[in-house]
């Protein structure tokens, strides 16, 4: 018997919105997930791919991680407008036509809840919150596969309504869904504005949403992991000398170091939640510290951090980034010498690498 179900007389239910919107989405969702891959792979490397990463440009991984937040925060609000577009056909009656139908149906539930799980947990991510059991990367990296495959089928079966609803063909009900679709690029548009600040340093002001507060920066760039969170206090780096190993190992103190050539290059911090920042980094480059101990050229290193636990205490570093003449053991940031925040006494600062790799609080250098 057929239930009794809600009647739906609004006329932008219809498929011609549904693509209008879904374009936009679409969009959104191949940049988000082609710069999380981007992201993914500058982080974990396959061993193939870590010898090929790219250290230039210098900037590539805050533009891309910069464009992944802003095309992830979009998709929210485009995710709402085409799920308010499409609810009536939740009350489709029968639910299902054919065992095909339901399939397609069934596809569709696993587009959305997944879409839903990478939108929210990226989100809670770049709040820094991280209430969940579960691996925030790998999960996050795992189901955007699942976005992308059930996707790549809808947009298979939907080929022929996509096709034909491509083109607005004039109407009565063209004013109401241009309408609409003002209301949603404007709030594309809002969020967009208030949070790309993070990223896009001259829109800084218009900062409002993103979790980023500027007032929480010291010595212009802000802190992602405190000292205190790392359990690093001034005491631990007491009689601090940094150990590298290689044919010819050594230690060496801070005032060894700053006795050596220093070096001073612009590089920004790109945090994988979404914030970055350019800066002037002063210290010694690591291809110098390297040559001391007799290491050859194409080493990648293994580097070390005086942090107690944390996930981002050991970072592995290819040999591309190990030569490259910008690559430093940073003392200095914008002239001053490092707080404890930023890493003090000593932190990598490396081109085109996401943020969780520029390992502070530095005690070792190994030569892999
Ligand atoms: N040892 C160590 N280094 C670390 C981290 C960490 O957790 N431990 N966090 C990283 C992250 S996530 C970022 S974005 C940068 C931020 O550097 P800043 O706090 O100096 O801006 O430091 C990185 N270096
Ligand atoms: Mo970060």
């Amino acid at each position: 018997m057929r239930p009794t179900l809600p009647q739906f007389r609004g006329r932008l239910h219809d498929p011609r919105t549904a693509v209008a919107i879904g374009r936009w989405l679409g969009t959104a969702v191949l940049v988000c997930f082609l710069t999380g891959l981007i992201s993914h792979f500058l982080q974990h490397p396959p061993g193939w791919m870590a010898g090929l990463l790219p250290t230039r440009p210098t900037w590539g991984y805050r533009l891309t991680q910069g464009l992944h937040v802003a095309s992830g925060l979009a998709a929210i609000v485009l995710v709402m407008a085409k799920l308010w577009t499409v609810y009536p056909r939740l009350f489709a009656w029968p639910p299902f036509r054919s065992p095909a139908h339901l399939v397609e149906r069934l596809t569709i539930a696993l587009l959305v809840a997944a879409t839903v799980f990478e939108l929210f947990t990226g989100l809670i991510n770049i709040l820094q919150w991280y209430p969940w059991p579960f691996s925030f990367t790998s999960t996050h990296y795992a189901v955007a596969w699942i976005v992308a495959g059930s996707l790549l089928l809808h947009l298979a079966v939907k080929a022929p309504l996509i096709r034909d609803n491509w083109r607005s063909r004039p109407g009565v009900d063209t004013a109401d869904r241009r309408a609409l679709l003002t209301g949603v690029g404007a709030a594309v548009g809002a969020v967009t504005l208030t949070t790309v600040g993070q990223a896009v340093t001259p829109l800084r002001a218009f900062d409002l949403l993103a979790p980023r507060n500027p007032d929480v920066e010291t010595q212009g760039l802000p802190i992602n992991r405190t000292a205190a969170a790392a359990q690093v206090t001034y005491a631990s780096s007491d009689g601090w000398a940094l150990e590298v190993t290689g044919p010819k190992p050594y230690r060496i103190t801070l005032a060894e170091l700053n006795a050596l050539p220093q070096m001073e290059v612009r590089l920004p911090i790109a945090c994988v939640e979404g914030w970055s920042a350019n800066a002037w980094w002063t210290g010694v480059p690591i291809r110098d510290l390297l040559d001391r101990a007799g290491v050859p050229r194409g080493t990648s290193l293994r580097v070390e951090s005086l942090e107690v636990w944390g996930y981002y205490r050991t970072m592995e570093m290819p040999a591309q980034y190990a030569d490259d003449l910008t690559t430093l053991l940073a003392l200095r940031l914008n002239g001053e010498v490092l707080s404890l925040d930023h890493g003090y006494p000593a932190r990598i600062i490396a081109p085109n690498r996401p943020g969780v790799l520029q390992t502070k609080w530095v005690s070792r250098i190994e030569a892999l």
